[in-house]
């Protein structure tokens, strides 16, 4: 999503556009060069799953610690991972610019240690906790899920987390917590765009309770076994793989139980184009292009987009909803 507002103006709904159409095909023609190349190594090295290229190890995150992970679960039909390179240099994280080149170059000044969660609202044992130690008691796992950006591409990422139902029943959520809410940091020190206001910070999402204690719903604090990169949401994140990716926000600093529906960062600022389900659906399009379609990085043509991004199994959640009504 470009935006081409200049921070004095409110932004606008009809002003969020996706990629411009210039920059979208210089990427194209730039990725048809290198999905070349790709296909060509790719013929000599079948066997071999993919690894981080080589530029990616020679970057910063080649010092990323690896993580202990204990189980291994592959959640994305077999599908080829997305290279390492790409889901750390593709992103979406407008804190650090609106760019997908930005958030790479940009998200080296986050100080992700030390790192404070607080858990509050409607819930028996609230409290501030230190990451580590909040984190210490689960388990990590790999899970191998696509990611699909609500502007059409996708991504099949080995994520490591744990599930968030683990975490969030620790603090005895009570009868009235209906949902969740999730709150990335806002620290204009750390985050240049802050200021430049061109989303309402700190970037909040979202879920109904049932959702995020569905046994998909995860928390991310690592890719490819090692550490997550600052650009992807270090230290934790959100992602609930059968929902659009703006769902999953990056950077968490509070998660909040509340009785009625919290609001959500882009749902606030644009609600005809971003409702506050964000549920993946090929046939709900955005108001302003066709979400039956996506295009995968680093493969050249576009696939068919599945419902819930191929996660039928969470469907039960939305029994007797319109998924028109409730996008
Ligand atoms: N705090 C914050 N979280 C965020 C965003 C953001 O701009 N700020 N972008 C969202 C969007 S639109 C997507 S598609 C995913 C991208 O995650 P990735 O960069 O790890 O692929 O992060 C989501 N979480
Ligand atoms: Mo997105």
């Amino acid at each position: 999503m470009l935006i081409r507002v200049s921070p004095q103006h409110p932004i606008k709904p009809s002003e969020i556009t996706p990629e411009s159409v210039h920059a979208d095909r210089r990427q194209f023609l730039a990725r048809m060069g290198l999905a070349g190349a790709g296909l060509a190594l790719a013929g000599c090295s079948e066997a071999k799953p993919p690894q981080p290229s080589v530029s990616a190890a020679a970057g910063p995150e080649a010092a990323l610690p690896a993580l202990d992970v204990k189980k291994k679960t592959e959640m994305a039909g077999n599908e080829k991972l997305t290279p390492y390179d790409d889901v750390t240099h593709y992103n979406n994280y407008y804190e650090f610019g609106t760019d997908k080149a930005d958030p790479a170059r940009n998200a080296g000044t986050l100080r992700t240690r030390p790192w404070t969660v607080a858990i509050d609202g409607e819930c028996e044992a609230p409290g501030q906790f230190d990451l580590d130690t909040l984190i210490k008691p689960h388990a990590l796992e790999e899970r191998i899920y696509r990611l699909r950006c609500v502007e059409a591409w996708s991504m099949v990422i080995p994520w490591v987390g744990f599930p968030l139902a683990d975490l969030l029943k620790r603090f005895k959520p009570n009868s009235r917590a209906k949902f969740v809410q999730f709150y990335s940091l806002a620290d204009a020190a750390q985050m240049p765009m802050i200021k430049r206001g061109v989303l309402p910070y700190p970037y909040r999402e979202g879920l109904r309770i049932d959702e995020a204690m569905h046994p998909l719903a995860f928390m991310v604090v690592g890719l490819y076994g090692k550490v997550l990169p600052n650009q992807n949401g270090a230290p934790i994140r959100l992602m609930t793989p059968w929902k659009y990716g703006f769902k999953s926000a990056k950077s968490i600093v509070r998660i909040r139980f509340t009785e009625t529906q919290p609001e959500t960062t882009w749902n606030a600022i644009g609600a005809a184009e971003y409702g506050f389900y964000g549920n993946v659906n090929p046939e709900v399009d955005h108001p302003r292009w066709s979400q039956a379609s996506e295009r995968r990085l680093g493969e050249l043509f576009r696939k068919p987009t599945l419902p819930f991004n191929g996660y039928p199994e969470v469907a039960p959640l939305y029994a007797g909803m319109d998924l028109r009504r409730y996008y």
